[in-house]
């Protein structure tokens, strides 16, 4: 029988996403700092974190060396070569960010030096026919501010708005598509919350405070850059979790998943409703909640990290984004496969579910696998292998995988078999 074909729209985007502190490498900020002094604390604890077979299939995250950003992928000085390679992949988009502590070194000292290293950065991408989706804010934080108090800081809307303006006025003409904070409720959660990731707190009461900060933040750079350019289009990127209950209309259970529902998917999107160009979706999880707590399902295939792999809840999360009615961008959704025997499969299997919920009225405008390169996974450090290339740390060298070349068919012909 011969294979359908499933037709995504005409001018599809079609790429990838890094972040500044995961690829580029020399970077100081708040998570460097912290990177360096957490390493070996980090290193010890990675036996008491993983399943055996990870601990196996890793030894590198007993190495204190492993929690070191480092030279990461030196894509500060090898972007150009990254970028080739993305346009030989038929990559008709590309997603990065622009790091604040390289911009604003000091409190209120702008480094024009480094915005013209982004400027050339956009042209490169542009250059290679590709358009540039940039993000003003992927985490890190310069180590001025976190001095300061960093996110929780009362002025952290302030800063943002004060450092967005300026990057507003000088690449604004250069860029359309803008994303002012990236994942705002994962830092919530990791940094404020749980108290995994600097500065390592664990207050519920801090974290809920942080959503209006990041609200008025967001809000201040959309301001901005549409001073800066009326016709640009601005979003932050906003992880989405599926969720479900264990047991359907188990009051206990479903009450988790309307929590859970509110404070990752919704709280940030009803703070900045009416200031979102286009809506975003980064999808990594999918939640199953038997009161008290969350559990595995049965059968599901897993990540390196050991995240369970489930497409059909991207589906699910755009189907609710829908009542929105503004354009979506999936900016985010990859694994971790360091012998890159699923992520073939996981790209498709996800994609056929995004093909789906287009067909059902979704007015979804691009893909972006993460990631384009392997890169520095915040506090679990290198092993965690998300790159649709391989980069060889001591060699720097670049090594296309094969899902990547798959998924390049998928681009260049704006089609996947069914
Ligand atoms: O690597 C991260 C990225 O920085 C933000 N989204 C999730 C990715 C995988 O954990």
């Amino acid at each position: 029988m011969e294979k359908q074909k499933l037709k995504f729209p005409e001018g599809f985007l079609w790429g990838a996403a890094t972040s500044a502190y995961q690829v580029e490498g020399g970077n100081t900020n708040n998570w460097s700092e912290w990177g360096e002094k957490n390493a070996e604390r980090l290193a010890e604890e990675a036996k008491f974190c993983w399943q055996d077979w990870q601990q196996k299939k890793f030894p590198e995250m007993f190495d204190p060396q492993n929690y070191i950003s480092g030279r990461a992928c030196d894509h500060y000085n090898l972007y150009e070569k990254d970028f080739d390679i993305a346009r030989e992949l038929g990559h008709n988009t590309h997603r990065f960010s622009i790091e604040w502590s390289r911009i604003e070194p000091e409190e209120g000292k702008f480094n024009d030096e480094e915005i013209e290293h982004y400027r050339k950065v956009i042209r490169a991408i542009k250059a290679r026919g590709m358009e540039p989706f940039v993000t003003l804010w992927h985490w890190t934080n310069p180590v001025w501010l976190e001095k300061k108090g960093g996110c929780e800081s009362r002025d952290f809307p302030k800063y943002f708005s004060r450092y967005s303006e300026y990057v507003a006025q000088k690449l604004g003409q250069e860029v359309k598509f803008w994303i002012t904070l990236n994942e705002p409720t994962s830092v919530i959660a990791s940094s404020y919350i749980t108290g995994m990731w600097p500065p390592q707190k664990r207050s519920l009461l801090a974290g809920w405070k942080l959503y209006k900060k990041f609200a008025r933040a967001h809000i201040e750079a959309y301001k901005h850059i549409h001073a800066a350019d009326p016709d640009s289009q601005v979003g932050f990127a906003n992880i989405l979790h599926s969720f479900e209950p264990y047991r359907r209309k188990w009051f206990l259970d479903e009450l988790m998943v309307r929590i859970g529902k509110y404070i990752t998917n919704r709280r940030m999107l009803n703070l900045t409703k009416g200031y979102n160009d286009f809506l975003t979706v980064q999808y990594y999880f999918h939640n199953r909640f038997k009161f008290p707590r969350k559990i595995r399902t049965d059968g599901l295939p897993v990540s390196d990290m050991n995240w369970e792999i489930f497409p059909h809840g991207i589906y699910r999360i755009i189907h609710k984004l829908k009542e929105h009615n503004l354009p979506i961008y999936i900016t985010e959704n990859g694994l971790a496969d360091a012998d890159d025997s699923r992520r073939e499969n996981f790209i498709k299997e996800h994609l056929k579910e995004i093909h789906e919920a287009i067909k059902d009225g979704a007015d979804i405008r691009g893909y972006f696998h993460w990631s384009l390169l392997d890169n520095f996974e915040w506090d679990k450090g290198f092993w965690p292998r998300f790159g649709l290339v391989e980069i060889d740390y001591k060699t720097m060298e670049r090594k296309i995988r094969s899902s990547a070349l798959e998924y390049a068919k998928i681009c260049k012909s704006n089609e996947i078999d069914d």
